[in-house]
C-alpha cells in the first residue's frame, strides 16, 4: 500500500523528521523557504497531509486548490492560521500543540514583563554603547514588580502559568479577565480574582495579555484602553499580533500614558512598526516565547503524533475541529 504523502512546511527537528519518514512519504523543507501561497497550494499537490506552522495560511482557496488534504498539524498552540471552518467545511482535520508549551511560555511572559519593568534591555544597550560612566541616584529606575498588580487578560492554560508564577513567586495581587469566569477552585490554586475588562486596565501595574486571536480580539487594546492604564504601568503581549493597535501603543509609549511595553508578537510580523523600533521604554523579542529546546522538540512531535494517530485511523489526539467518519 502506498505511504500517505505529507509535506512538512517548514524546517524541523531532524528528529521529528525520521519519525515522520518512518511512516510517510515525506516532503520536508530543511532549507526553511517560506512559501507564498501559490508555492503552498503546488507543494500540496497529491499530500494527504501537511505539516504547519504559524507561517502557514491554511484558507478556504487554499483547501480548494488542495482537494487531497486530510489534515493539517499546526506546531503551535494558537491555530489563527487556520480557516477551521473552511476546513471542517472539507473534511480536513485542524490540530494544535497544546499543553506542552503552557510553562515555558509563562516563563518567558514573566520573564518579558520583568524586563519591561526592570528596563534589562534598554540599560544593557546603554552600558553596550560605552555611555556607563557612573553609578547615578535614579538610573535606569523602573517599576517594581514583587507585590504589584499584576493583570491577566485570557486565562487559559497560559495565563492560569503565569497569574501562579506572579502570586507564589512574587507576591503579587492577581487579577484577571476572561471571556468566561474560572471556577472558584483554579481561582483559588492561581490565587487570581476576577474582574472587569475595565477595572484589570485601570488597576494593573503591570497587564499581560495571553488571550487567542480572533476577528473580534483584534485591536483589543487601542488608544481607548490604552487610555485607561496607569501612566506608571506596563504592558506585555505574548498573545498575537493584531491583539494590541500596535501604532496606538507606540503613541502612548512615546506620550508617556503608559510606562513600557514588552512585546514578542506584532501586527504583520516579522515587520515591527517602525515607530515601535524608535523608542527605548519597549522590550522586543521575534514571537520565541515557546523557545526553549525541549518544549519546541515536545511541539513538533505532538503535532506529528497528530499526523500518525489520523493515519493510523485513530482521532487526532489534540484536534481543535472534529470531522465526520463519513466526510
Ligand atoms: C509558535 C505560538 O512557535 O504556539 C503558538 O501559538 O505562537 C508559538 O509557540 C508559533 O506560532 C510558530 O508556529
Amino acid at each position: 500500500m502506498n505511504k500517505p504523502q505529507i509535506l512538512v512546511c517548514r524546517a524541523v527537528f531532524p528528529e521529528t523528521l525520521q519519525r515522520l519518514a518512518s511512516q510517510f512519504d515525506v516532503e520536508a523543507n530543511q532549507d526553511d523557504t517560506l512559501f507564498t501561497p501559490v508555492q503552498l497550494a503546488a507543494k500540496l499537490q497529491g499530500k494527504q497531509g501537511a505539516f504547519t506552522t504559524g507561517s502557514e495560511r491554511i484558507s478556504a482557496e487554499l483547501l480548494a486548490a488542495c482537494p487531497d488534504l486530510k489534515i493539517c498539524a499546526n506546531m503551535a498552540v494558537g491555530y489563527n492560521n487556520f480557516d477551521v471552518p473552511a476546513m471542517t467545511a472539507r473534511g480536513v482535520w485542524a490540530t494544535n500543540t497544546p499543553g506542552v508549551l503552557t510553562e515555558t511560555t509563562a516563563d518567558f511572559g514573566f520573564a518579558l514583563m520583568m524586563a519591561t519593568a526592570r528596563r534589562i534591555t534598554e540599560s544593557e544597550h546603554y552600558l553596550r554603547a560605552g555611555h556607563w560612566k557612573n553609578w547615578r541616584f535614579d538610573q535606569f529606575a523602573g517599576s517594581d514588580v514583587h507585590g504589584s498588580t499584576l493583570g491577566i487578560l485570557g486565562m487559559g492554560r497560559i495565563g492560569q502559568a503565569i497569574a501562579r508564577r506572579g502570586a507564589l513567586g512574587f507576591g503579587m495581587q492577581v487579577i484577571y479577565h476572561n471571556r468566561s469566569r474560572l471556577d472558584a477552585a483554579t481561582e483559588a490554586e492561581c490565587k487570581a480574582r476576577y474582574v472587569s475588562k475595565e477595572a484589570l486596565l485601570k488597576t494593573a501595574d503591570h497587564l499581560v495579555l495571553v488571550l487567542p486571536y480572533s476577528a473580534q480580539a483584534h485591536h483589543t487594546i487601542g488608544a481607548a484602553e490604552l487610555a485607561q492604564m496607569k501612566s506608571s504601568a506596563t504592558l506585555t503581549n505574548i498573545a498575537r499580533g493584531g491583539i494590541v493597535d500596535d501604532a496606538a501603543l507606540a503613541t502612548a509609549l512615546r506620550s508617556g500614558q503608559i510606562a513600557a511595553a514588552g512585546l514578542d508578537v506584532f501586527e504583520g510580523e516579522p515587520k515591527v512598526h517602525p515607530d515601535l523600533l524608535a523608542l527605548s521604554n519597549v522590550v522586543l523579542t521575534p514571537h520565541i516565547a515557546s523557545s526553549s529546546t525541549p518544549t519546541r522538540l515536545a511541539m513538533a512531535n505532538l503535532a506529528a503524533d497528530n499526523l500518525l494517530d489520523f493515519f493510523s485511523g485513530k482521532t487526532p489526539r489534540t484536534s481543535v475541529n472534529t470531522v465526520p467518519a463519513a466526510a
